[in-house]
């Protein structure tokens, strides 16, 4: 071995070693989950504290996406938890998709988006959308890690507003052929298919699934990012891509079809970033009790402990919020502008609670010793990907009035 696998391998078992972490659950919200929720969230527990704790810092600091973790996430059933068994899936309930990207993004934001960027943004739309061909050619493969999909809605000039997309296709005879650009996109770089929204002759939204090696069809990577670093992200560019007919997603078009999909990932964000909250309160509360001023620990002055208390509030009443959607997602009730408010409120709780716990570890909390910083920059991108805080608020405006202020 050599030395410097050695020294790797060290500071790999200090950190594993040091990922002590315990979840709260002030208000006995245990209570309300079955067996079968406590068995996942407790392996994906043991998941994270295995396979991503002891290496998040150092695949951060190098800007490396670990691609072994998307055949590792497949083992583990993180891709499409709740999609039918027929198609290698889960077949779990929306709680149980919510506890497993809670315990992933517990170990980093940029993890818990590949799983979901491949659960609810490409194998959703594939098994709600797609033909029996395209879920049986698909899904088995995605939900296994074989395949690595991403979702390709940004464009350079089109954020917040996906409708006003430039992507287009035009109908050939026998295939399809499509021009455009995506930017921003989550896996792409590294994915095996993407599932494109595109317009069509008539500008009718449409989904179209398009393959790495499609003649015309490139992917370069976005470098520099401070957030997110161990995830991939880059460009969809497609120059005159032949795509053949039978990729079209021929259940739904419309803007309302990609919008389906972002209710399903918001969802599992709404959860994620709890996950990241929860392990920065942790942290915060651990190093409060150990580390002594004046004589004391620092969690015996009041106003650390103002601190802690209402980190814990807000972690509960997040927590809560998001079990009463699972049980509404589970009777397919819950509603856009639900989903909406609890993505909402969780990543702003989450960044807050991030920004607190770093306070509390003083000059140590800029360290990568402990998880605030990278979270707090990994949580910068969560609060602006799949629709900005401001638009989340727009679309609880709209709802409240019945006056959408978007444009
Ligand atoms: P608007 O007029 O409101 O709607 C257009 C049509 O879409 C329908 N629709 C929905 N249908 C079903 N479910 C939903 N949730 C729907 N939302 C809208 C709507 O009924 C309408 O249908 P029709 O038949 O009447 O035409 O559309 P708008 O253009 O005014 O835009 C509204 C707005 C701003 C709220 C929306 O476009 C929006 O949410 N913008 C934010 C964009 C966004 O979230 N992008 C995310 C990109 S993906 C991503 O970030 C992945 S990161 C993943 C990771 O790494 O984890
Ligand atoms: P803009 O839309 O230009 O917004 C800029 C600012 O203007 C924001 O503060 C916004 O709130 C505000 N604003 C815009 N419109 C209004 C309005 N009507 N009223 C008030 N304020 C407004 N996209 C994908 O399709 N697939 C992916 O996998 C994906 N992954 C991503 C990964 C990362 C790391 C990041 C950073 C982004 C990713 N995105 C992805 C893109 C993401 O969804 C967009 O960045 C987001 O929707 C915002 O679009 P924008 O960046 O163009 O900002």
């Amino acid at each position: 071995m050599s030395t410097h696998s050695m020294a790797t391998d060290a500071k790999s078992a200090k950190r594993a070693s040091q990922d002590r972490f315990e979840s709260p659950d002030f208000y006995q919200l245990d209570d309300l989950l079955t067996e079968e929720h406590k068995l996942i969230r407790s392996s994906i527990r043991d998941f994270v504290k295995k396979e991503i704790s002891p290496n998040i810092e150092e695949w951060c600091q190098n800007a490396h996406f670990p691609y072994e973790i998307v055949k590792k996430f497949g083992e583990i059933g993180a891709f499409g938890p709740t999609l039918p068994t027929e198609y290698g899936c889960g077949g779990l309930d929306y709680i149980s998709y919510g506890l497993i990207m809670q315990e992933i993004e517990r170990g980093d934001s940029g993890m818990r988006s590949t799983a979901s960027v491949q659960g609810s943004l490409v194998m959703y739309p594939i098994y709600k959308f797609g033909s029996e061909a395209q879920r049986k050619k698909y899904l088995p493969k995605l939900a296994s890690g074989e395949y690595l999909g991403c979702f390709g809605l940004t464009e350079p000039n089109h954020g917040s507003n996906p409708s006003g997309m430039l992507t287009n296709f035009k109908d050939m005879g026998d295939h399809y052929l499509l021009n455009g650009a995506k930017m921003w996109i989550s896996n792409s770089p590294k994915a095996d298919i993407a599932v494109v929204w595109a317009k069509n002759e008539e500008g009718r939204i449409h989904g179209l699934i398009v393959e790495r090696g499609m003649e015309g069809f490139s992917t370069p990577e976005t470098h520099g990012k401070w957030s997110l670093r161990a995830s991939c992200t880059g460009e969809l560019v497609f120059d005159n891509v032949k795509v053949p007919k039978e990729n079209l997603l021929p259940g739904k078009s419309g803007l309302g079809a990609p919008m389906m999909c972002l209710d399903s990932a918001r969802f599992g964000i709404a959860w994620g970033a709890i996950g990241a909250a929860m392990d920065c309160y942790d942290s915060a509360r651990r190093y409060a009790m150990e580390r002594i001023q004046f004589d004391k620990p620092i969690a015996s002055f009041q106003l650390t402990q103002k601190k802690l208390a209402e980190m814990l509030t807000e972690i509960t009443k997040a927590q809560l919020l998001n079990w009463r959607l699972g049980v509404l997602m589970n009777e397919g009730k819950a509603t856009t502008p639900q989903i909406s408010m609890a993505k909402r409120n969780s990543v702003e709780m989450a960044l807050n609670i991030a920004r607190e716990a770093r306070q509390i570890h003083g000059g140590m909390g800029i360290t990568g010793e402990y998880p605030m910083m990278r979270h707090m920059m990994n949580l910068e991108s969560v609060v602006t990907y799949e629709g900005t805080h401001d638009i989340h608020l727009l679309i609880l405006g709209a709802e409240i009035t019945g006056i959408p202020a978007f444009k």
